[in-house]
C-alpha cells in the first residue's frame, strides 16, 4: 500500500491503466490481507505482564491469562500479520524501563499487526505517565511492517524522546476512529511521524497533548511529521507545545483533507496551529483551521487545493477558499458518533461549502459517521461542509447532539481504509480540472 500510495501521489491525471492498475493492486491487498494473518489474539486480562513464553504461539503470562503486553510479544515472534482485538476496558501500563521488545516500557511493535478496540470511548490504552504506549520498529530498514489500530484511545503516555503516545520513525501506520489524548513528550506528544513514517490517520481526534520536557526542542503538541501524512476526516485540538506548532509540528509532507484544526496553542506565542519549516509541505482541502492561539499557520505556509476556511489568512488563494472568515465552530465535546468533534454552529459558513460532490461522496461520512453531504443550510442542494464535522439540521441544531451515531467496531476495516487512494486521486482529478477550467 506505501508504494501504491506513492504511486498516486505522483499521478496528475487517472487514466484507465490506472483504474486498472488500482484495481488489481486492491484486490492484491485485501488477498494479502486476508490470507496472512496468522493468529488473532482476544485479550482477557487488564494486568499489564508479560508473555511467559514468547514465540509458542500462546499469548499466556503465565497465569492463564492473555494481556495486552502478553499478545504484542506473542505477535512479534509469530511470522506475518497478526490481529489483537481488545474489550471494553481500560488497560494501564505499570512496567516501567526502556526495552525493543515490548518486555518493558512502550509496547513496541516489531511486525505486521491489527489492533481492534470496541470504540475510543470504550477501549482505552494508559501510559500512566510512566512511558510512550506503543513504538513501531522492526528492526531494520529493508522494508516496512505495516500496523493497523482502530477503536480505541491512547493516553496519559509520557515519554523522553519523540513521539509520546505513538513513535512511528519508519513504518506503516493506519489509524481508524482513534483518539490520541493527554499525552506527553517534547516532539510529537501524540504522534511522531518519522522521516520513513507513513501514516494515515481517518476519523479521529488527536487533543490534549502537550510538547514538553526539552527546552531546548518543544515541538508539535499534536503531531510531529517528518515523513508523510495523510490527515482526513479528523480534529486537532486543544493540543500545545513550548516551542513551535502546538497541534501540528511538520518538516515532512502533509496531506490533510476534511479535518478540523483548532484551539492549539504555543508558549512561544508563535502560530500554534500548524508550523510547517523549510522541506516540509502541507496541502490542505476542505479544512477548517481556526482559533489557534496565536496565529493558525506558521513557518513555510500551507498550498490550498480548496474549500478551506480559516479564522487567518493561511495563505487560502484558492477562489473557493474563505480566508480571514470565523468558522463559528463549538467547543471540543462529545457531538455523537465514538471521537469528539468541533460541531459547527447552525450560522457556520463552513456548512454546504465544499461543494466538491466527487470528493464528498468518497468521503462518505463525517468524523462522527454521519453521512456526508447534508443539506445543512436547507437551501438548494446538499454539499459537504468544510473540515470534519458535516452539520445535519435536524440533528445539529440544538446544543450538539449525543446521539448515538456511528456504532464502533461494526463495520468491516477494510474498504474505507482502500478508499484513502482513491480518495487522494479524486482529489488530484479535481484540481486538474480546475486548473484546465
Ligand atoms: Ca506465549
Ligand atoms: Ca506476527
Ligand atoms: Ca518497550
Ligand atoms: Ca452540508
Amino acid at each position: 500500500m506505501t508504494r501504491l500510495f506513492n504511486l498516486l501521489k505522483d499521478l496528475e491525471v487517472p487514466s484507465l491503466t490506472t483504474g486498472i492498475m488500482i484495481f488489481a493492486l486492491t484486490l492484491l491487498v485485501v488477498a494479502g490481507s486476508i490470507g496472512a494473518n496468522a493468529a488473532t489474539f482476544e485479550v482477557n486480562s487488564t494486568v499489564d505482564a508479560v508473555d511467559d513464553n514468547p514465540g509458542d504461539g500462546i499469548c499466556d503470562d503465565g497465569s492463564g491469562n492473555c494481556t495486552l503486553r502478553a499478545a504484542v510479544m506473542e505477535t512479534n515472534d509469530l511470522a506475518g500479520s497478526d490481529e489483537i482485538v481488545l474489550k471494553s476496558k481500560t488497560y494501564v501500563l505499570t512496567i516501567p524501563g526502556p526495552d525493543a521488545i515490548a518486555e518493558k516500557g512502550d509496547l513496541d511493535i516489531r511486525d505486521d499487526l491489527l489492533i481492534q478496540g470496541q470504540g475510543t470511548l470504550e477501549t482505552v490504552i494508559d501510559g500512566n505517565l510512566i512511558t510512550r504506549v506503543f513504538h513501531l520498529l522492526d528492526g531494520d530498514d529493508m522494508n516496512q511492517i505495516d500496523v493497523e489500530v482502530y477503536d480505541l484511545t491512547i493516553r496519559n503516555s509520557d515519554a523522553g524522546n519523540a513521539g509520546g503516545g505513538i513513535r512511528n520513525v519508519a513504518e506503516k501506520l493506519f489509524l481508524y476512529r482513534v483518539a490520541l489524548e493527554n499525552n506527553t513528550s517534547p516532539r510529537g506528544a501524540g504522534l511522531y511521524n518519522g522521516p520513513d513514517g507513513d501514516t494515515t490517520i481517518r476519523d479521529s481526534v488527536i487533543f490534549n497533548n502537550t510538547a514538553t520536557g526539552d527546552p531546548d526542542m518543544e515541538r508539535g503538541g499534536g503531531i510531529y511529521n517528518k515523513g508523510e501524512l495523510f490527515l482526513g476526516n479528523s480534529t486537532v485540538s486543544n493540543n500545545s507545545a513550548g516551542d513551535l506548532g502546538g497541534g501540528i509540528f511538520n518538516e515532512g509532507s502533509i496531506h490533510a483533507a476534511f479535518s478540523t484544526i483548532a484551539d492549539n496553542t504555543t508558549e512561544s506565542g508563535l502560530p500554534g496551529g500548524v508550523h510547517t519549516i523549510f522541506g516540509g509541505d502541507l496541502s490542505l482541502f476542505a479544512n477548517i483551521i481556526a482559533d489557534n492561539n496565536d496565529g493558525n499557520c506558521g513557518g513555510i505556509l500551507p498550498t490550498s487545493q480548496g474549500f478551506n476556511i480559516s479564522s487567518s489568512n493561511c495563505n487560502l488563494n484558492d477562489p473557493t477558499d474563505m480566508p480571514n472568515t470565523d468558522p463559528m465552530i463549538g467547543p471540543l465535546q462529545n457531538n455523537g458518533g465514538n471521537t469528539w468533534t468541533h460541531a459547527l454552529l447552525s450560522s457556520s459558513p463552513a456548512i454546504d461549502m465544499a461543494g466538491n460532490e466527487f470528493a464528498c461522496f468518497e468521503v462518505g461520512a463525517d468524523q462522527r459517521g454521519i453521512i456526508r453531504p447534508q443539506d445543512g443550510d436547507q437551501i438548494g442542494e446538499a454539499f459537504c461542509d468544510a473540515g470534519a464535522f458535516e452539520f445535519k439540521a435536524n440533528l445539529d441544531s440544538g446544543e450538539g447532539g449525543g446521539c448515538s451515531i456511528a456504532k464502533p467496531g461494526s463495520s468491516a476495516p477494510l474498504p474505507l481504509y482502500l478508499l484513502i487512494p482513491v480518495f487522494l486521486l479524486v482529489i488530484r482529478l479535481f484540481r486538474k480540472q480546475k486548473i484546465n477550467a
